[in-house]
């Protein structure tokens, strides 16, 4: 319980000053990543020291993987006790304000898998908090999922992220596209997966995330009661180093499954 109980307090001590930064956002330092799109900010930098001082401090020896920088190195799986961040996930919706869909994502894990994690959302402050067998719960209130059962009344957020692989995601989930009853797409893979926990929604793809972006929110949709795969159906691991993923409220995945390419 001790990691799940310094998750969430780290989470709510940083919720003022994530909201806050948001707030002020035309202030901001903003430089690029990659390319023009994969944007970084001194708040993810912020956070993510804040946590790694934290971890360092209350669980000395611990593995630190984190979006940025020199913490950006997957360990080879599987690993004893590593803690995986994204300390802003949706950067470009914090920089640029949509709606505000952005998120902070705190995940322990053991052994290459999520045991307690915590996910906020400093533009509601919506706290998401999971541990495995447990139970998911937002807010302290209990998760589950929805209970749509056919991909043609399903919401389904494709996250179409990187320009280069937009050709891939029009190829393998063009049936998918076509069939779902709502498509949508939100750019914050931590904040829409766990939109299935809600019930919110019912399907999430992308076609390269990595650990940071579901380490967290993985757990949070499996304890609600869905499911998480690879778009090939195998088993989604942590630190495999594989790209694409599904995660589904569990009663719509084999038929997506079926439907990909
Ligand atoms: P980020 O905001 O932490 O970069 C956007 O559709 C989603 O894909 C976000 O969760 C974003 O995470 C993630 N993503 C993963 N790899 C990315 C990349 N190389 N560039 C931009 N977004 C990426
Ligand atoms: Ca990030």
């Amino acid at each position: 319980m001790a990691e799940l109980a310094f998750i969430q307090a780290f989470l709510e001590d940083n919720l003022a000053y994530a909201r806050d930064k948001f707030r002020s956002r035309t202030e901001l330092t903003v430089t690029s990543k990659r390319d023009a799109n994969d944007l970084l900010t001194e708040v993810d930098l912020t956070l993510q020291k804040r946590a790694i001082e934290a971890i360092e401090k209350r669980f000395p020896g611990d593995r630190i993987v984190s979006e940025e920088g020199d913490y950006a190195v997957l360990p080879k799986s599987p690993y004893g006790r590593c803690w995986v961040m994204d300390p802003i996930d949706g950067t470009n919706n914090f920089v640029r304000g949509l709606f505000p869909i952005f998120a902070v994502s705190l995940a322990f894990s053991v052994e290459g898998r999520a045991a307690s994690v915590g996910v906020l959302l400093p533009g509601t402050g919506d706290l998401f908090l999971a541990k495995r067998g447990k139970g998911a719960f937002l807010n302290g209130k209990r998760l589950h999922v929805s209970t749509v059962n056919g991909l043609g009344e399903a919401r389904v957020d494709f996250d179409f992220s990187l320009i280069a692989e937009r050709e891939e995601m029009l190829t393998r989930a063009r049936e998918v596209f076509l069939r779902a009853g709502q498509v949508r797409c939100y750019g914050s893979a931590v904040a829409s997966i766990c939109q299935i926990a809600t019930g919110d929604t019912d399907g999430y793809l992308h076609m390269s995330l990595s650990p940071w972006d579901y380490a967290a929110s993985q757990l949070i949709v499996e304890e609600a009661g869905g499911a998480a795969s690879r778009l090939d159906g195998s088993t989604l691991q942590l630190f495999d180093g594989r790209k694409g993923v599904l995660i589904t409220n569990g009663a719509v995945h084999q038929e997506v499954l079926g439907l990909l390419r």
